[in-house]
């Protein structure tokens, strides 16, 4: 099922989450709609609070072209980051058509429970490390833009008010 994204700004989006532990059916149901949503959009990555559910659940899959490669992370934690920093110009679909640069870690190695309830790790680099980073921060509470300057941030949020105040009126 297709859940709705929550667009910024949102309480929802700056709520610490809350750690999951156990794999139940409703984690497995709630990671499979995020998959689907997050192709539906399309994203390279979606977090449980930006479809309202404020849990430690992430998905990913980075692969723009061949076969997919999706990535179930419950419970996530980044165990590991290089010195070395990379530049991208993140999106988010919490703020739609908004972009800017962002500097995080190159690689990081990433510790999760898989839905099966067993323990993974794994490093990421290139865009896998920055979305891996950019989820996280959302079961944080934290938005690419928090990186931005006061301007640069005050900016979007408005953009972003706008455009819910026009979603509304439509319906
Ligand atoms: O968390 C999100 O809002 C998803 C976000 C993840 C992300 C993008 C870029 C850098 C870091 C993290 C997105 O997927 S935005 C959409 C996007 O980047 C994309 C969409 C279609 C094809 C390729 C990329
Ligand atoms: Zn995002």
């Amino acid at each position: 099922m297709i859940r709705p994204i929550l667009i910024h700004p949102d309480p929802r989006l700056k709520k610490p989450c809350e750690a999951v532990g156990e794999i139940t059916p409703e984690i497995r149901a709630l990671a499979a709609d995020m998959l689907e949503t997050m192709y539906d959009a399309p994203g390279v990555g979606l977090a449980a609070p930006q479809v309202g559910v404020t849990k430690r659940v992430v998905v990913m899959d980075c692969i723009k072209d061949g076969p997919p490669e999706p990535i179930v992370m419950v419970d996530p934690q980044v165990v590991w980051a290089s010195e070395d920093v990379t530049t991208y110009e993140e999106g988010c679909l919490s703020i739609p058509d908004q972009y800017a640069e962002v500097k995080r870690p190159a690689s990081v190695r990433v510790a999760w429970t898989d839905l099966d309830g067993l323990r993974q790790e794994r490093d990421f680099t290139g865009l896998w490390a920055t979305c891996a980073q950019h989820e996280i921060d959302h079961l944080d509470g934290k938005l690419f833009i928090d990186y931005l300057g006061p301007l640069k941030r005050q900016m979007i949020t408005r953009k972003m008010e706008k455009l819910k105040r026009e979603r509304a009126r439509q319906g």
